[in-house]
């Protein structure tokens, strides 16, 4: 069994080394890139374990994701289809800020997970269940294995983790706030950014949102507002947690370091402030390095950004 278990697709990522086009390239660097999976590995690197629910092709990029993401001790539960590809998505530097991604992934082997690929009796011995938005926008039975893995947790009594993720590329405004609207109100913690809150529910600031989800339902209610730190109601009492300032190499996957952290604290026991400064800690390491899961730190690693340079006797 596994402390967290989620379900979701990893696709392989091919990601440009220099600033320009990509027709400029001439070649790209292979890696894997995946909003669940770098979760699981984020809480896998603070020392809880975690289990991944997947489908991949039978190929070269299917064996290059399962590989990686179980060499980093997650759990790999991913069925292997013969007649669909692995995903694959493709990462652009237009600029020193700009980052720009383009997805092919329609039709993809983990766009055909269904209710039949969540494994109820791993769900319901976890401690928390995490699932993002990106999942219910690949296809209808991947938002009905979602929901299925909600039940099950919800009737095992197993925490329910949120992440709204939207990305627009895969679905319309409406049909994403119809949806998350529904799983928050069913999970216990829920995180998003100001404009993914809005998918949702009204309010003029990170505040009004955050009130207006945790009415919903959820208990932990996480706005993050990027280099702006993040906004927390955590029951009923509310968190402001400044930004770690780091230099921003990368920002894809700061999102799913911050949720990592938070929820490897709250498995651990921690207070509510420890596991936010957890998750600030985590979403900084996250966006000092090109990858979109490479940075994420090690228990002994969190404490480094806070540290004073001077006080490096090395
Ligand atoms: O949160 C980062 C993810 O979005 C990225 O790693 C790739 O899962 C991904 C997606 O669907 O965009």
């Amino acid at each position: 069994s596994a402390e967290l278990v989620t379900l979701g697709e990893t696709m392989a990522l091919l990601a440009a080394p220099q600033i320009g086009l990509l027709r400029h390239m001439h070649s790209l660097n292979l890696s894997i890139a995946g909003a669940e999976s770098n979760l699981a590995i984020g809480v896998r690197r603070l020392g809880r374990t975690s289990a991944w629910l997947s489908r991949v092709g039978d190929d070269e990029f299917g064996r290059l994701v399962t590989g990686t993401i179980r060499s980093e001790g997650v759990d790999v539960r991913a069925a292997v289809d013969s007649s669909a590809p692995t995903g694959l998505m493709v990462k652009e530097r237009r600029s020193d800020a700009i980052t720009r991604v383009q997805y092919y992934r329609a039709g993809s082997a983990a766009s055909r997970l269904s209710p039949s690929d969540v494994d109820e009796d791993l769900v319901r011995a976890a401690r928390v269940l995490h699932v993002s938005g990106i999942t219910p926008a690949l296809s209808a039975t991947a938002r009905d294995a979602v929901r299925a893995a909600v039940d099950t947790a919800r009737q095992a009594g197993v925490l329910v983790s949120l992440d709204f993720n939207y990305r627009s590329r895969l679905w319309d405004a409406d049909a994403a706030g119809a949806e998350l609207g529904e799983l928050a109100a069913r999970a216990d913690i829920v995180f998003a950014t100001v404009p993914e809150a809005r998918l949702v529910v009204a309010g003029d600031d990170e505040s009004e949102l955050a009130a207006a989800l945790a009415k919903l339902g959820p208990r932990h209610v996480l706005v993050k507002r990027g280099s702006r730190g993040s906004y927390a109601l955590l029951d009923g009492a509310a968190h402001d947690a400044a930004p770690q300032r780091v230099p921003v190499v990368d920002p894809v996957g700061a999102g799913d370091a911050f949720a990592s952290a938070y929820l490897a604290e709250l498995i651990g026991g921690r207070p509510a402030d420890e596991c936010l400064a957890a998750a600030s800690a985590a979403g900084a390491f996250a966006v000092t390095v090109p990858g979109d899961w490479e940075g994420l730190p090690s228990r002994e690693e969190l404490h480094l950004l806070g540290a004073d340079p001077d006080d490096d006797i090395h």
